[in-house]
């Protein structure tokens, strides 16, 4: 029993490619299957959707970069939908829809079931709902502020599928390193109340951040310290100028009654002194929902936190659906399971899914007779990567292409 408070409670690179993270059941059933000499039997274990978060009709698969970096090394190969693409718990008639899958000797990758489902089922509820923010924000900047509301430990995992998910930018440092990106942010109360504490005037602190910090870093001057946001807006301009990129209102709950009217009184106040280009900023319990209202009254950045970064997982299970026997495949599953190995079919025009038996012929879009294009791709041969993880850069372009074409409620067919 390791109990010692020298030591975190988090999971280490090595704990989690020796399998440390999986479920005691793995580890028995990999003992019984090499006592009795099963443990070298061939099967393919598909990855499948078991439900989506309420409410939502599309998800965005994330995770994969580290499903193949934990399989890496493992003599298996792996099909896989490219990360980042779209997926329909079930296809467009009603078969649910395999997005990954695993072949191999059984006994090689048991343990691994649980850290897989793990980074799936996390960065695939965190990517989908960073594309339905972003999707609500359209060109409205989203900002991923919410390293603060998970693990920390995972705080880089849940910034990186933010950005990939839609997140225009994120503030979690090591989130911004794993992207190759610079961390942003504005200012937080702490700052105002020290200042209004130690020099009797809070808005020094906005003076001392102009003087003190980067000058390419975007003056965002937080209005909801001590007084009214119109009030604080207004002195913050007359003291930072043309300095004064945006203004941040991140107004308390007990003061918020109709945030969109507050932040629209804050826009025609600026506007009267000529300030139309100063950007409203807003953080603090804001989702896809609240979005569209606060962005009609003129906000044009969203500082997200829990709502993305403490997302609903998507529900995906793996379950074997062939197992070789003599040489050759049978197709055998539990029940309520497709046994057999699967491709999935996208028409890229009418974004319908065909769920098709992998020895079954490429299937035409039921609906437009358009060819279909196979979403699930090799990714790992024996181990070895077969096809390379795009930056994030690109595939979060991939999202947001996918996302475009789709509707927050409905999927399109
Ligand atoms: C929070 C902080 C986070 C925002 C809100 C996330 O503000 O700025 O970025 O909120 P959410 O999780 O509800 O989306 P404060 O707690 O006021 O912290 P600070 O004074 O540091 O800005």
């Amino acid at each position: 029993m390791r109990w010692s408070l020298a030591r975190f409670i988090y999971a280490t690179y090595e704990d989690l490619k020796s399998g440390k993270t999986t479920d005691i059941y793995f580890v028995r059933t990999a003992k019984i299957l090499k006592a009795y000499g099963l443990d070298k039997v061939d099967v393919y274990a598909e990855f499948t959707p078991s439900s989506l978060p309420k409410g939502y009709p599309w998800a965005v698969l994330g995770g994969l970069r580290d499903v193949v970096e934990l399989l890496r090394g493992v003599p298996v190969n792996v099909y896989a939908m490219p990360e980042g693409t779209v997926f329909f718990p079930k296809d467009y008639r009603g078969v649910r829809t395999p997005i990954m899958g695993i072949e191999g000797p059984y006994g090689e990758f048991v343990v691994y079931e649980t850290p897989v489902l793990g980074f799936l089922s996390m960065g695939s509820g965190i990517a989908t709902k960073a594309a339905r923010v972003k999707k609500a924000a359209g060109d409205a900047l989203v900002l991923s502020f919410g390293a603060r509301r998970t693990h920390p430990a995972i705080s880089p995992f849940a910034g990186y599928y933010a950005y990939i998910g839609g997140c225009d930018a994120v503030s979690c440092i090591e989130a911004a390193e794993f992207l190759g990106m610079k961390p942003v942010g504005t200012m937080p109360h702490s700052l105002m109340i020290i200042f209004r504490a130690i020099k009797g005037d809070h808005t020094l602190a906005w003076e001392a951040f102009d003087k003190v910090v980067e000058k390419d870093v975007p003056r965002v001057i937080l209005i909801d310290t001590f007084l009214d946001e119109t009030e604080e807006a207004i002195r913050a301009v007359e003291k930072l100028g043309d300095r004064v990129w945006g203004i941040r209102l991140d107004t308390p709950g007990s003061r918020r009654g109709d945030f969109a009217e507050i932040i629209r009184e804050v826009k025609w106040r600026l506007s009267l002194i000529g300030r139309d280009d100063v950007k409203i900023v807003v953080s603090g319990g804001i989702d896809e929902y609240l979005i569209p209202r606060l962005k009609a009254a003129g906000a044009s950045a969203f500082g997200v936190g829990s709502a993305i970064s403490n997302a609903r997982i998507v529900d995906i299970a793996m379950d074997l659906v062939e197992v070789k026997v003599n040489g050759k495949w049978m197709a055998i599953s539990k029940r309520g399971k497709y046994p057999g190995r699967k491709q999935v079919y996208r028409c890229e025009k009418c974004f319908v899914d065909l769920v098709v038996p992998l020895n079954k012929s490429e299937p035409k879009c039921p609906r437009c007779g358009s060819p279909m294009k196979p979403l699930l791709i090799k990714v790992l041969e024996k181990g070895e990567v077969a096809a390379d993880i795009p930056p994030p850069q690109e595939v979060r372009k991939y999202v947001l292409e996918q996302v475009e074409k789709l509707s927050l409620d409905s999927v399109p067919w």
